[in-house]
């Protein structure tokens, strides 16, 4: 039996999870494979909704039939089903590559899905924007199967009625709510946009030398930058466009990795030179198609986990202990369920999570100081992160290593503080849902 991911193709944390899955498949690593099945209204509430308690893409569901919902878990379940050809650094022999894969993940998942989200909202309210093509990849999920005309007019009937899109500046809703939630305003707007545009800048640095985030083959970090990078600042018209003739390199990589274009040199793809008329093959990619050794991590890498430690730490260690005041307070019950969403606001916590909710939290971007929700996921995410950081200092020379690059981050030691920083906010995931812990 092959594996199912259920999908879309203009969602973000798809991107993500399939060309993941299409690289361990590539290498022969995923058994017999999978099969990329479109998540329709139809699949979304008569199966995934009911099997797994959520409507959230991606999902996979494994050969013997149990499903998997987040994009990290998908991962992690497969990883550790096809050890062959690994996307993850060895944490214990490798330990800078491994933190840095984990740290860019999170970056990209968690803090560049605001201007990702920004762009694919903002061009569609513009005139001149890409409503017309937006309308038409949510036609295609929403009315699949239906001739394009009807599939484009679907789209555009669901931008009004879900997210009430021609007043959406004055009465946001749906996606323009959500943005408000994720402290996406016209006042950081900007900011937002400027953090994305600095790490493209830096991956243009990066990729001008590397081929991958760890050199000639693609390691989760790559996958995490998919998210952002290939449904929304590639495959939309207007970022899409921006893309390719300012960043060439980025665009470039997001078709790499994806394994899906020839001149890009991906990942299992031969270069061939001419020794007197006969063939004579190489790599294809940099580095001699292979992950840089010596647990190195380029300085331009490190250029963009500095992004995480200035923008994203500050918040995440603000979003611990909020969420550890919460789960102490009287309004939670010890075990008890606790938000899950990354684009909006859980409806069932909209009053927790919106104005100045107890679940939410100043932050600053771009020196602006602003208002967010406070997202109980990216603790699960931290739990993650510290459990690799623990095998990763766990030797001396771990340790060493892992302490002298991390000092070389603004803040970057308090990374050794996680642990009691997780103390009495951790939680635990069930199928899609999280709890705080008995
Ligand atoms: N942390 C999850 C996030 C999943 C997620 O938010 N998916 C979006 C599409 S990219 C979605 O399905 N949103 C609809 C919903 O949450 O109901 C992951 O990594 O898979």
């Amino acid at each position: 039996m092959k594996y199912r991911l259920f999908s879309w193709e203009y969602s973000y944390f798809s991107g993500k999870a399939r060309a993941y899955l299409r690289y361990k498949q590539r290498m022969g690593a995923l058994g017999e494979g999978f099969e990329d099945v479109l998540a329709t209204p139809e699949i979304l509430m008569g199966l995934l909704a009911p099997t797994t308690g959520s409507g959230a893409v991606p999902q996979l569901q494994l050969p013997e039939g149990d499903f998997v919902q987040d994009s990290s878990e998908i991962i992690d379940v497969v990883e550790a089903r096809h050890p062959e050809a690994p996307v993850v650094p060895d944490a214990a022999r490798a330990p800078r590559q491994a933190l840095a894969s984990y740290l860019v993940e999170l970056l990209a998942d968690e803090w560049l899905v605001v201007p990702g989200f920004w762009e694919r909202w903002h061009f569609s309210l513009e005139d001149d924007g890409h409503r017309e093509y937006n309308a038409l990849q949510w036609g295609t999920v929403f009315a699949a199967g239906a001739p394009g005309p009807d599939r484009i007019a679907a789209g555009h009937g669901l931008f009004e009625s879900m997210f009430g899109i021609s007043e959406a500046r004055t009465n946001p809703r749906g996606v323009y709510a959500g943005l408000v939630h994720l402290g996406c305003t016209r006042e950081t707007e900007a900011a937002w946009w400027d953090s994305m545009d600095r790490v493209l800048t830096l991956l243009d640095a990066h990729l001008g030398a590397h081929d991958f985030v760890l050199g000639g083959q693609p390691t989760l970090g790559d996958f995490g930058l998919m998210g952002p990078l290939y449904a929304h600042l590639f495959r939309d018209a207007r970022s899409g466009f921006r893309l390719r003739t300012e960043h060439p390199l980025v665009s470039e990589w997001v078709e790499r990795t994806n394994g899906d274009n020839v001149g890009a040199r991906t990942y299992d793809q031969t270069l061939y030179s001419l020794a007197d008329g006969a063939l004579v093959g190489r790599p294809a990619t940099s580095d001699g198609g292979e992950r840089l050794p010596a647990d190195r991590v380029p300085a331009t890498l490190d250029a963009i986990v500095a992004v995480f430690f200035e923008e994203m730490w500050p918040v995440l260690k603000s979003t611990l202990e909020k969420t550890r005041a919460w789960i102490a307070s009287n309004a939670h019950e010890k075990g008890g369920e606790l938000p899950t969403k990354t684009f909006f606001a859980d409806p069932a916590w909209l009053e927790h999570q919106t104005g100045d909710g107890a679940l939410t939290h100043e932050f600053e971007i771009g020196g602006i100081r602003a208002r967010r929700m406070v997202v109980p996921y990216h603790v699960w995410m931290l739990q993650r992160l510290a459990a690799v950081l623990d095998t990763a200092a766990a030797s001396d020379a771990g340790h060493e290593a892992v302490s002298a690059w991390l000092s070389g981050f603004p803040n970057g030691s308090e990374l050794f503080e996680l642990n009691e920083r997780l103390a009495g906010c951790r939680v635990r995931r069930e199928g899609a849902r999280l709890f705080s812990l008995d």
